[in-house]
């Protein structure tokens, strides 16, 4: 609802990847290194094939800066392919189950089926992995800041970490090759990869996302499309190999009494109201509580399979086995830091909804004013 938005081009083997983001208020001091470092991050984790050595993504900025500091203007990012073979990849008629190559080749009506999966692609998250760089070096003079882990992939599952220690789990998470901040569970986790690698099969997981430092009020319990933890609910199912999204103790809360669910109120002169839980997820009625934020995306395991199923040549008809293409054997760290993204760019028009402000220092204003009255409630 706010009024940031953003749009990406490109293929995945085409000339590069772009966005344009507009909306970001003038004078948010950037840095490209911090860019850059987001895209580093989506590009790793046990697990990803060969393409990931290839690319060492690197995203321009073409607009709206100057002298490192936003405009006001629509920034346009590029994202170059250093594979960009597009024109001479061969045509595809096999599609493979989980991909959207069959509905999208019926939909578009296209008999070659690259032209469906260069852009639907996982590719593209790189761009929406720039926009929400962009995006978090917005939240961080609110000090608003964003961290994801693993806690499950195949069928290892970390134990739960002490999740109010939000520094050391996010460097336990940046330090694992699987961004899983369990040591024991990592390595059962690695093996299961490697296992699955051996079996020409592709494995799913879970990830959590966590933004701390989000103030009361964000979001609306008003209408439904205002109600922020949908909104976010929606940027992470829109993340590719993404089937379920849980916002707090969501599931889990289905089959317990409403009395070990709910988070209690408590109020001291101090710190002002509180809670001893966070099971909401940081949302009630739609909108943030001032606790963290966390929501976890489900993934499938991914759709290309060295090992391919069967399958159906839309031209012939006859059964086939599904094309091959390089890709990777398991996605979930990637998709934590995807997810981190598209929550940054969700937050930061959260936050410019609710304050507004074309300048930095115009949204810091408000912002504090609003921060005055809720200390003063
Ligand atoms: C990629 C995601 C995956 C990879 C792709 C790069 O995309 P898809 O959703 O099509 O499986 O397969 O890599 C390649 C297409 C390749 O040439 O290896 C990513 O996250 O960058």
């Amino acid at each position: 609802m706010g009024s940031l938005r953003y749009l990406t081009a490109g293929e995945s083997h085409g000339q590069a990847l772009t966005a344009i983001l507009e909306g970001l208020p003038s004078g948010i001091p950037l840095s490209q290194e911090a860019l850059d470092a987001e895209l580093r991050r989506r590009q790793g984790g046990h697990g990803r094939g060969a393409r990931m050595q290839i690319e060492q993504d690197h995203a321009e900025i073409l607009s709206g800066v100057r002298q490192g500091k936003t405009l006001g203007s629509p920034m346009a990012l590029l994202i170059k392919n250093t594979d960009a073979s597009l024109d001479r990849l061969p045509r595809v008629t096999h599609p493979r189950p989980g991909h959207a190559d069959l509905t999208g080749a019926l939909k578009y009506d296209h008999d070659d089926i690259r032209n469906v999966l260069e852009r639907a692609s996982a590719r593209e998250t790189a761009a929406r992995v720039a926009v929400g760089a962009l995006c978090k070096q917005f939240l961080a003079p609110f000090d608003i800041t964003l961290l994801s882990h693993v806690i499950a992939i195949g069928s290892v599952r970390a134990k739960t970490v002490d999740t109010t220690e939000w520094s050391k789990l996010r460097e336990a998470a940046e330090r694992s090759p699987v961004r899983c901040a369990d040591a024991q569970a990592e390595k059962r986790m690695m093996a299961e990869i490697d296992a699955m690698k051996a079996k020409g099969d592709t494995l799913g997981g879970v990830f959590e996302v966590v933004a701390v430092g989000v103030p009361p009020g964000l979001g609306s319990y008003v209408h439904y499309d205002r109600r922020l933890d949908a909104i976010v609910a929606r940027a992470v199912m829109a993340i590719h190999a993404v089937k379920a999204v849980e916002v707090g103790e969501g599931v889990g809360g289905a089959a317990t009494p409403g009395s070990g669910v709910q988070d209690e109120i408590f109020y001291a002169k101090t710190r002002g109201f509180y809670r001893n839980s966070n099971r909401s997820g940081g949302f009630e009625g739609g909108m943030t509580t001032g606790q963290p934020v966390w929501l976890r995306g489900y993934l499938k395991p991914l759709s290309t399979l060295m090992k391919p199923l069967r399958s159906v040549d839309i031209e012939t008809k006859a059964e086939v086995q599904a094309t091959v293409e390089r890709s990777d054997v398991c996605t979930v760290p990637a998709a934590g830091i995807i997810g981190e993204a598209v929550v940054a760019f969700e937050l930061a028009n959260a936050l410019l909804e609710k304050f507004g402000g074309d300048s930095l220092g115009e949204t810091k204003r408000n912002y504090e004013n609003y921060l005055k009255q809720m200390k003063a409630f």
